[in-house]
């Protein structure tokens, strides 16, 4: 039997992580942590904690007999130039204080599997544009570069100490559960609130910047995938490209407005250009398949059609 911590369980990830896993393994399985008082995604079992202290975690994995963590807990790219000191501290040490925890666990014989998400912000502007598995990775954010070191520090801590520790290099990831949360690739996102506000939608990308994209439902099977293989199958540990699908502002505003007639959009980048403009425009995720069977399963239409139908515009104005 699994028992499963999940660290940022209020953040994009952890609110549809929460319930894939909790349908999986049992809800009482599951326990959803973040730093505020309440899980807002209603999480059947919720414990305040802070992945910044290592001991409070430490109690809590081992209070709960926890056989997996996802640490989940992150500074986004955009939100993360804001406050860099602050972005680095957590998302470093928030891994390390995992991986430190799962090297403990495993020296006293009650082995922990650890899930972190890498991001496609660990490439850089020498990295071909449809990346590779290995590349050139020169970021240039600070969410980047710690996305890069992360992924060093979890292929040393597998190496090393034999932690289980899997990981995937998320594409900007797509959803309606949770508002957008301080990322470059969030315009995917509130793009659909506007539209569906009936406001002319400001970009702060330019119309032809393609990123690498993901519906959320293939990156919630991704991790699950990923996750459930046998180790043996798990052939990197350092972090999987993952490929979902490709688009830039106007073609993703050009699919809205095939089924939204009367969006319209403007343009307006900022400073979040720089950052989405060292990222590459596709992944190759071939070793992801080749590994333990990868494929990605919904197209820019499918994923258009069922934001519309379940963004929920009371979620706050969007980015
Ligand atoms: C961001 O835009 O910062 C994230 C990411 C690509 O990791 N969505």
């Amino acid at each position: 039997m699994e028992r499963i911590l999940i660290i940022g369980a209020n953040g994009q990830i952890g609110s549809e992580l929460v319930t894939a896993l909790a349908d999986k393994h049992g809800a009482d399985n599951v326990i959803a942590s973040d730093i505020g008082a309440d899980n807002v995604y209603g999480a059947k079992r919720y414990t305040r904690v802070d992945v910044l202290d290592k001991d409070a975690v430490a109690r809590l994995v081992a209070d709960e007999n926890i056989t997996q963590v996802y640490q989940l807990a992150a500074l986004l790219s955009a939100t993360g130039e804001k406050a860099p000191l602050k972005a680095w501290t957590l998302n470093m040490d928030g891994l390390l204080n995992i991986l430190e925890i799962a090297r403990e666990r495993g020296e006293a014989g009650k082995p922990l599997k650890v899930f972190w998400p890498s991001s496609i912000a660990a490439f850089g502007p020498n990295t071909p544009s449809d990346a590779p598995q290995y590349a050139i990775m020169d970021p240039t954010s600070i969410y980047g570069i710690s996305k890069l070191a992360g992924e060093r520090l979890c292929e040393y801590y597998h190496a090393k100490y034999g932690v289980d520790v899997r990981s995937i290099r998320y594409p900007g990831i797509i959803s309606f559960k949770s508002p957008p949360g301080g990322g470059t690739t969030d315009y995917a996102i509130a793009i659909f609130h506007a539209a569906l506000r009936g406001e002319v939608y400001e970009c702060f990308l330019g119309p032809e910047t393609t990123l690498p994209m993901i519906y959320m439902p293939d990156a919630i099977r991704a991790t699950v995938e990923l996750m459930e293989a046998p180790a043996e199958q798990v052939g990197i540990r350092s972090s999987y490209n993952v490929a979902g699908v490709s688009f830039n502002p106007r073609e993703l505003a050009a699919a809205i407005a095939a089924k939204l007639p009367s969006f319209r959009i403007d343009y307006k980048p900022d400073s979040r250009q720089q950052i989405a403009d060292s990222w590459p425009k596709s992944l190759d995720d071939a070793r992801a398949t080749a590994d333990w069977g990868w494929k990605a399963a919904i197209g820019v239409d499918a994923m258009v059609t069922d934001m519309l139908a379940n963004v929920d515009v009371g979620l706050g104005k969007a980015a």
